[in-house]
């Protein structure tokens, strides 16, 4: 898989827009203020799902804002070349997106108040959804089969790096006031309480139809028809023509997918790299 990419730090990274010392300026020169809110994820975990309703629950439900800007100018993500470029001379509080490692992540961000939601999947999904992604983006080499992207994953020969070193640098900031963890599955389970708890994490209180309003503007449907967020605009330059992000949206997808040998390994590996961490971070479970 690593063929086609850009090293920096040990991570595989896209070979365009993450050019490496691009990557050392975002680490070493990126001034992350007390008011930013900081978006993370690895790829694949509803990274766009969480972007869409912060900015609605920032809108307080009004989707004039999401159904004009490109999600990725409402909240750039910092390691591209072009998202860091708007944050940079961008005025105010602001929305900022990363799949970077923590030990990636701008040095500012460790001194600063700026709240961090992480939000996490179960990764047997992430590997699903991302086999699927990969095969439809034109800037990676792309997994011949499921099988293959199977051992690239479990290796963590993948671009932006393993899922499991991944989500324990980030989740070892979990007992951090201004951080706040949330999983794909709780947020699909019980959407509304998810909401209401990001509302509470950042100190916004919305009426009971603006809390509606999201709700029905960030749901799998009203994303995948919002030309804004569903990554359109992109098709051609980024994406084949047929390609979809917003691809099924569900939980346990895995289970249509992984052989029983799959499965068997991966839980052994879970178990091998996970285990000494509190099980209730794992709601798939
Ligand atoms: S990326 O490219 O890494 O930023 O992708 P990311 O947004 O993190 O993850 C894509 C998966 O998230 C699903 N998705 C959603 N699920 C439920 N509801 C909503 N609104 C939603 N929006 C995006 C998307 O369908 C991808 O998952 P899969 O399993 O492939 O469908």
């Amino acid at each position: 898989m690593t063929g086609e990419c850009v090293w920096f730090e040990g991570i595989p990274f896209p070979s365009m827009e993450f050019p490496s010392e691009h990557l050392r300026e975002v680490q070493e020169d990126f001034i992350i203020k007390d008011e930013d809110v900081l978006l993370l994820t690895y790829p694949q975990s509803g990274m766009n799902w969480l972007m869409e309703t912060v900015c609605l629950i920032h809108s307080k439900g009004d989707p004039k804002w999401i159904q004009s800007v490109p999600i990725w100018e409402r909240s750039p993500w910092v390691e591209a070349f072009s998202g860091y470029n708007l944050l940079k001379d961008k005025e105010g509080p602001r929305f900022i997106t990363s799949h970077l490692f923590v030990q990636l992540f701008p040095r500012s961000f460790f001194k600063s108040k700026a709240k961090v939601i992480y939000l996490i999947r179960n990764p047997r999904d992430v590997l699903v959804s991302g086999y699927f992604f990969w095969r439809i983006a034109k800037f990676v080499k792309r997994p011949q089969s499921l099988e293959q992207y199977f051992e690239w994953f479990v290796e963590g020969n993948v671009v932006f790096g393993s899922w499991f070193d991944h989500a324990r640098g980030w989740m070892s900031m979990r007992d951090k006031e201004n951080f706040l963890i949330l999983s794909y599955e709780e947020m699909k389970w019980d959407t509304r309480s998810t909401v209401e708890k990001i509302c509470q994490f950042l100190g916004k209180k919305l009426e009971p139809e603006e809390l509606n309003s999201v709700l029905k503007n960030s749901s799998f449907q009203a994303m995948k028809e919002n030309s804004m967020s569903n990554y359109s605009l992109l098709k051609g330059q980024y994406f084949e023509e047929n390609g979809q992000l917003l691809r099924k949206g569900v939980t346990g997808d895995w289970r249509n997918y992984f052989t029983v040998a799959q499965a068997e390994t991966f839980d052994k590996l879970f178990q091998e790299k996970m285990a000494d961490l509190p099980q209730d971070l794992f709601l798939w479970k």
